[in-house]
């Protein structure tokens, strides 16, 4: 028997008048990238733009105490309240769907399931969230927000993590005029909930390999950051020997090689994103590298082989350049399989393929304390964290709907 309201159909255009209210927010430069760095003036922004969208339809906004915000559409103390949502944080240049087509979503499916409520709220609550620093792009640990909520990470830890400029997370969220002090795990906020489910675009192409527009995942791979300081001694370009260098590029240059090499032969993923270079100058030997790995495998085990290996390889390197590493671990996030019974009955109810992926979401982190599932939507070329990440209107539109549907089995049930 179906319970709960039918959700009203949404069109294409409905979903992207509401897309196109955000979507200026934040976007940076002629690539058509976002610049949405945790508790930026763009940042904030799209905060704001996500409290009047909810205001306006009625709904309470709550910010909690590490400054994730959820709008609730019944009373969520009534326990057992499903949650979805994303976040709207971006990698630097990223696309703009990544997790804020997941918020976006999550207001147009509170919407669709309204429209044939005739006022009266859910059994059960049902909230969209915004989660803080999902990317990690500005304090370098993702999933901040779900990870302070649930106390994966210390709040000593988190406060002190600072960003590019040297400014610290206690004294950014100050700024934005949230209270550092309160930071910290919630069992409370999380006891109240029955359910998680996060819509996000498909960052790959396994939906277009299945000609499906959504799909519901299985899992998440394990995955890490790790930071090397690699130091060496700053010279001149034009007059040092080469066998007099201590050039710590050169053993950067052999972790970002041996890190692809490694990855391949494992089946893995190993990526060097990003570096810092002191000076910086074209004709001095650089003083030092800071190089970020990023790895990802099937497995634990597999993950730790991986980046021992790398870090092995590296040290050897560092030993013929005469430079010195310190590697440093900044996250790690465990394998995740989320709820299968949800997940089975997700599939089932959408008729949609279960995927894997490689990428990291809060509802990784969200799995280990709330039956959690995740949907994704299709995304034609795969590509995403680059400003070519897309997904069609009428896509996002189906993708509403099921996540429209996913509420009411939930909330209704
Ligand atoms: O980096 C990730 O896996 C995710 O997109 N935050
Ligand atoms: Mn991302
Ligand atoms: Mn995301």
């Amino acid at each position: 028997m179906v319970r709960g309201p039918e959700p009203a159909p949404v069109s294409p255009e409905r979903f992207a008048a509401l897309w196109c209210s955000l979507a200026p927010i934040g976007r940076a430069g002629s690539d058509g990238g976002y610049l949405r760095y945790t508790w930026s003036p763009a940042d904030l922004a799209a905060r704001e733009w996500f409290v009047e969208e909810a205001l306006d339809r009625d709904l309470t906004v709550e910010t909690d105490r590490n400054g994730n915000l959820t709008a609730w559409w019944g009373d969520p103390a009534a326990g057992d309240a499903v949650l979805t949502g994303s976040h709207l944080d971006s990698v630097p240049h990223g696309g703009g769907y990544d997790g804020a087509l997941g918020v976006v979503s999550g207001l147009l499916a509170v919407d669709a399931l309204r429209s044939d409520a005739g006022g009266v709220a859910p059994p059960r609550a049902i909230g969209v969230a915004v989660f803080v620093e999902e990317e990690g792009a500005r304090f370098g640990v993702p999933c901040l927000g779900t990870r302070l909520l649930t106390g994966a990470v210390e709040p000593q830890t988190a406060l002190a993590l600072r960003d590019a400029d040297g400014v610290s997370f206690a004294e950014a969220m100050a700024a934005a005029e949230l209270d550092p002090t309160g930071v910290g795990p919630d069992p409370a906020a999380l006891a109240r909930l029955g359910a998680f489910v996060e819509l996000h675009i498909e960052q790959g192409r396994a939906l277009v390999d299945l000609a499906a527009p959504v799909g519901v995942a299985q899992g998440i791979w394990p995955h890490g950051r790790w930071r090397l300081e690699i130091t060496g001694e700053a010279n001149h370009a034009g007059t040092t020997r080469l066998v007099d260098r201590r050039d710590p590029m050169v053993t950067c240059a052999h972790l970002v090689l041996g890190a692809n090499q490694q990855a391949r032969e494992r089946g893995a993923q190993a990526t060097v994103g990003r570096l810092a270079v002191t000076p910086n100058a074209t004709n001095a030997v650089p003083a030092g590298v800071t190089a970020w790995l990023d790895a990802r495998a099937a497995d634990e085990p597999a993950l730790r082989a991986l980046v021992d290996a790398v870090a092995a390889q590296t040290l050897e390197q560092a030993g013929r350049d005469g430079t010195g590493v310190e590697f440093t671990e900044e996250s790690l996030s465990p394998a995740v399989v989320f709820d299968p019974g949800l997940r089975e009955r997700l599939r089932e109810l959408l008729d949609a393929p279960v995927l894997a992926t490689a990428a990291g979401h809060d509802a990784g982190v969200l799995a280990a304390h709330v039956p959690t599932a995740m949907l994704f939507v299709r995304n034609p070329t795969g590509v995403s964290h680059s400003p070519a990440e897309h997904a069609s209107d009428v896509d996002c539109a189906l993708g509403v709907e099921a996540l429209a549907r996913t509420l009411r089995d939930l909330a209704w049930r």
